[in-house]
């Protein structure tokens, strides 16, 4: 690196080094940060410092966006949408703000002139993982498509200290390492220390008559935690406004401290401070798979309530009446995770506010929205009623008292109809007893939505039908969408520069627009770049994997990727058994015509998900054996690549040219994955699972890879007492593929390892892998023979890019703000705050 410049002296502009945005100012603004944020000067400088400088220049020039968009929202008393949502994976931010805010090319700049490498100080960033997968990934596209579409909005959420773990592969198998993402600071987030709140957890309850006569209940608890509010800006695609992220972070309460100090316990206070904190520590990483820990429930009750406080806080500030709540917020609930909030805004409105029963309601059904992400029955939240009840003794009551009045509406609609009301009941009482979270979020919400047109109606058929009987107005789909600022501008440059250059810049804002290129998809001029920049972006990814695994793939096979949580349902291992299967017909005729090909795998197991552990270490054995054998002459390479997370997604998409989407129809609520790949021009493989369906309508069935058995066919499949083993007797090929396994050929003799892989799947296979299994297989061999023709099958990648405008997250959140949260746009002016 060359010998940077001293930091300025003398007369510094302070105002235009905050703001301003030539090369110029923007070299001497970073310096500036270096020096007095960093307190480092060049030559000691570690990469961190820079990132850090740079990430502060660039906050600088956020920052007036912010307040002037905070200060119209006050004077307008817009009406604000509030996406209630215990994750949020945003993924690094500075890339994202300088595409945002349109300085990527001039940062960039600055750096080289610097002697810096962008890429590199990108790449130092610390990703918030606050997120498990899809669900905290969209509620991260939503806001970006928020802020793009001028809608007043607030994300609230928690600041977990340690978001979803780092995963290392040791000896083929995950091993969990803690996520210390705030270790060297967080440049993007502001305390707000004034905003602070407490809530109660524990205790009784006492009821009391009031001044006026009125019957009252207050709550005595035996613990208060207070939430600090962290707020990160998060500023629209190329427009003034920048909404905010507020995240809830769990402190002990000073008085708590200073009562238990003065009686001389002080280890006792020391304990009671830092269990209060532990509600904010750490993520849950479970996916699709319900924990009943009171911890998680306290996490649930902390960010709620205090996201409630703070919406009544701004309602108070701009003088408006709590009457108004309904009108100034809609409220999202993100899975049912925060459907504690229709209880929790009962109480604040009734025990804090004194509002009445029948008023508190209207205010609170008008308020919420609630959204479901799953029809896995074991994903469905239910809180044992006596954890319940011992955690927050106020809000069983009231969850009882909506409870009686709503089984009172289903009598009236369904006489005599006792199934019914024990199905539709808050509290499930047919065995140990629980309280229904999925139903408590149903009755307190005038909107409830699916994430794909077959989730919807799956979710009115099966999870949720009992409710659709009963209000069928509530019921509605949004189809999930992605950011394609993050997903194609700053994750695929080449792409993003060359549809620019035939058609403009205007598709960012307006996916449709992409259409447009479908008149260039039989130019061979522009096919030949197309293909190009996908075998450069291949090239760059084949070289990431040899430096991280040292295993050397070919950029011209067949990149074929899988990437998502590992879960029986998603059936990694469905692909596995293809890879085995092609090897098979290796070793029986190494002279075989196979289409090259490189599996990628990757993705995080929930910790105690064994079934999905051995998933990994499986694919990890077949890979030592596939990748060494000479008989393979590498033309099969499978890799499975560790760490699976947001900044790695965004070198992966552009990279692909298949995509599997191949979970058994009906399991995957949406899919977002999907959609990234497409819009990179990746070919899907597929179920007609979630969006695929979509996707496939979209895309056009002649540009898709369809197999498998449909949602119906798998039902009447189960119905009709499905017997693996039957699949397993009949075809010769797959009986060749599992007998390899069971032999102990990937696992050096050791017939013992995947045997419960196996066993499951010849005697369970609840996910159908092996009634899938030659449809499968027939459709990877229309695949191969489709990749000979490179021409062909760019064609199809351009109109699968062409085609994917419906699945911008900018669409999705359209449909929400015309259907469900009826707000509007406020346009930000900048005002320059120096003047004033
Ligand atoms: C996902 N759910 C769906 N849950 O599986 C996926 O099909 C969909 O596209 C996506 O939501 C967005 O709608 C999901 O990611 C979780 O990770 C939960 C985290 C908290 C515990 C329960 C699962």
């Amino acid at each position: 690196m060359q010998t940077l410049p001293t930091p300025p002296s003398g007369s510094v502009q302070i105002e235009d080094d905050r703001t301003g945005l030539s090369i110029e100012t923007l070299k001497r603004a970073f310096l500036d940060n270096l020096f007095y944020i960093q307190g480092k000067f060049p030559a000691l400088a570690s990469k961190n410092d820079y990132y850090m400088a740079l990430a502060y220049t660039v906050r600088d020039r956020l920052l007036r966006r912010w307040l002037n968009t905070a200060e119209t929202y006050t004077n307008t008393q817009a009406r604000t949408v509030c996406y209630l949502s215990a994750e949020f994976l945003m993924g690094p931010h500075l890339g994202n703000n300088l595409i945002n805010l349109g300085i990527y090319d001039q940062i960039n700049q600055a750096m080289t002139e610097l002697g810096l490498d962008l890429n590199e100080l990108l790449q130092q960033e610390e990703e918030p993982g606050l997120g498990n997968g899809g669900l905290g990934r969209l509620a991260a596209c939503y806001l970006d498509s928020l802020a793009t579409l001028e809608i007043p909005a607030l994300g609230y959420g928690i600041r977990y200290e340690f978001g979803i773990f780092d995963q290392e592969i040791r000896d083929g198998w995950q091993v969990e390492i803690t996520d210390k993402w705030l270790r060297y600071g967080n440049p993007w987030e502001i305390a707000r220390p004034d905003w602070a709140v407490e809530v109660k957890y524990g205790g009784h309850t006492e009821s009391f008559i009031d001044e006026h006569g009125n019957y009252r209940v207050r709550w005595v608890p035996f613990k208060v935690v207070k939430g600090l509010p962290y707020d990160t800006p998060i500023l629209g695609y190329k427009v003034n406004t920048a909404n905010t992220l507020r995240l809830w972070s769990a402190e002990a309460t000073e008085s708590f401290d200073f009562g238990a100090f003065n009686s001389g316990d002080y280890f006792g206070a020391v304990h009671q401070k830092s269990n209060s904190e532990n509600i904010s520590k750490v993520l849950y990483p479970n996916d699709e798979q319900y924990q009943g820990k009171v911890l998680r429930l306290e996490q649930q009750m902390f960010f709620v309530s205090c996201s409630l406080q703070d919406m009544i806080r701004i309602l108070q500030m701009q003088n408006m009446s709590l009457e108004k709540f309904p009108e100034k917020f809609s409220v999202q609930l993100n899975d049912t995770h925060p459907a504690i909030a229709v209880a929790e805004l009962m109480r604040l409105l009734m025990d804090e506010h004194g509002m009445q029963w029948d008023n508190a309601w209207n205010i609170t059904t008008r308020t919420f929205g609630y959204t479901n992400h799953t029809l896995l029955p074991e994903a469905l939240e239910r809180w044992p009623l006596k954890l319940f009840s011992e955690l927050l003794p106020r809000h069983i009551e009231i969850i009882y008292e909506i409870n009686r009045r709503f089984l009172d509406d289903v009598r009236i609609k369904f006489p005599d109809d006792p199934g019914r009301l024990s199905r539709l009941s808050l509290i499930d009482e047919s065995g140990e007893k629980y309280v229904r979270m999925a139903n408590l979020a149903c009755v307190g919400s005038s909107a409830i939505n699916g994430v794909a047109a077959l989730h919807s109606e799956l979710v009115k058929q099966t999870v949720l039908k009992d409710f659709y009987d009963m209000y069928p107005e509530k019921f509605t789909n949004v189809t999930n969408g992605v950011t394609p600022r993050r997903f194609v501008v700053l994750s695929n440059p080449r792409m993003t520069s060359l549809i620019t250059s035939k058609i403009g810049d205007n598709w960012i804002k307006h996916l449709d627009e992409l259409r447009r290129i479908e008149q260039f998809a039989d130019d061979p001029g522009f096919r030949y770049e197309f293909r190009q920049i996908k075998q450069a972006i291949k090239q760059d990814l084949a070289n990431h994997i040899k430096s991280e695994t040292d295993v050397e793939v070919d950029p011209s096979s067949l990149f074929d990727i899988q990437v998502k949580r590992i879960h029986e349902y998603k059936r990694q291992h469905l692909n596995a058994l293809h890879i085995i299967h092609l090897y098979n017909r290796i070793k029986a005729n190494p002279s075989a015509e196979i289409t090259p090909r490189t599996f990628l795998f990757g993705g995080k197991a929930a910790p105690g998900y064994y079934m999905a552990k051995l998933i990994i270490k499986f694919i990890n054995s077949i890979g030592e054996v596939v990748n060494r054998d000479p008989d393979v002459a590498g033309r099969l390479k499978v890799v499975f690549l560790k760490d699976y997370n947001v900044k790695f997604a965004q070198r992966v998409y552009p990279a692909a040219d298949l995509s599997e989407q191949i979970s058994t129809a009906g399991k995957e609520a949406s899919g977002t994955g999907n959609m990234k790949f497409s819009m990179n021009g990746a070919l899907t493989i597929g179920t007609l699972d979630g969006a695929n369906v979509e996707i496939r309508e979209e895309v056009g069935a002649e540009n898709f890879f369809l197999f498998g058995l449909t949602t119906e066919e798998v039902a009447a499949k189960k119905a009709a007492g499905y017997r693996p083993i039957d699949y397993y007797e009949s075809n010769n090929d797959l009986r060749q593929v599992i007998d390899r396994i069971a032999s102990g050929f990937f696992s050096h003799g050791d017939t013992g390892l995947f045997r419960p892989l196996v066993d499951n799947l010849l005697h369970k296979d609840e996910y159908l892998l092996l009634a899938d299994y030659q449809s499968y297989i027939d459709c990877q061999e229309q695949v191969s023979q489709a990749y000979r023709n490179w021409d062909h099958w760019t064609r199809m990648s351009i109109l699968n890019t062409a085609r994917m405008g419906k699945f911008s997250s900018d669409r999705s959140i359209r449909d929400y703000c015309q259907n469900i949260w009826k707000v509007q746009p406020v346009p930000i002016e900048l005002k320059d705050y120096t003047q004033s």
